[in-house]
């Protein structure tokens, strides 16, 4: 059994589907910003705060979505979430992960907290432009990839995928300009309409966000 440290819609919401994709046994454990920063998490869990989270059957306590996602889907390659077995497969799944992880989500933070941006109300809303530019720009990148390809790294769902599903929920969530992005869009809206997506949220509690 897994226990998935959480927070609803959170990056954290990519694991909790990839559990559902291998049919894994687990159960979640909601973690709120006050009990992600006392000493017993930072001690027992993940020294830096975050979600996710993932308890292994044997005690092991694991952070960091890549380490996380790539340790389920060697540890069910019937679920083929980690490329088709073969090392470039695998690469090519890392390429669009890693980018998704430290390339994108990241740019999302003065958006996500603008109680943390620093500066006057003006400086402030300069450094959310910014963001909003950015994040256009990677999603023109993100949509030219699936122009060619149904899922972000090639023709099969991948760890990548409910990752990139996040980000643009959060995009939708914050009315960022996602005009003639129609392979982005489609692609989050083939994942609003899978089974373990939609199951993911209801447990969640999340509403999905056209
Ligand atoms: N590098 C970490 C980043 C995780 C991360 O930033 N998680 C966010 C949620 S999407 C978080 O827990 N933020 C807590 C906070 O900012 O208070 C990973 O990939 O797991």
């Amino acid at each position: 059994m897994y226990t998935l440290y959480y927070w609803p819609g959170y990056c954290s919401f990519a694991t909790h589907v990839v559990l559902r994709w291998i049919g894994a046994e687990y159960s979640l454990n909601k973690v709120d910003y006050e009990a992600r920063q006392s000493e017993a998490y930072k001690r027992d869990i993940n020294p830096s705060s975050t979600v996710p989270v993932l308890v292994l059957p044997d005690g092991f306590v694991l952070s960091q979505n890549v380490a996380i996602l790539n340790y389920l889907a060697d540890t069910y390659p019937d679920a083929r979430l980690g490329g088709d077995g073969t090392t470039l497969d695998r690469a090519r799944v890392n390429r669009w992960l890693g980018y998704i992880n430290s390339d994108v989500h990241k740019v999302f933070s003065p958006l996500l907290h603008p109680e943390r941006v620093p500066g006057n109300a003006e400086a402030q809303e300069a450094t959310k432009e910014i963001a909003r530019q950015t994040l256009r720009r990677h999603f023109e990148i993100l949509n030219s990839q699936l122009e060619t390809n149904e899922w972000i790294a090639g023709d099969q769902r991948s760890i990548a995928d409910p990752y990139l599903f996040v980000l643009v929920r959060w995009a939708r969530a914050r009315k960022l300009d996602l005009s003639g992005l129609g392979h982005l869009l489609g692609h989050y809206q083939r994942l609003a309409e899978d089974r373990a997506v939609i199951d993911a949220m209801a447990a969640e509690k999340l509403k999905h966000i056209q």
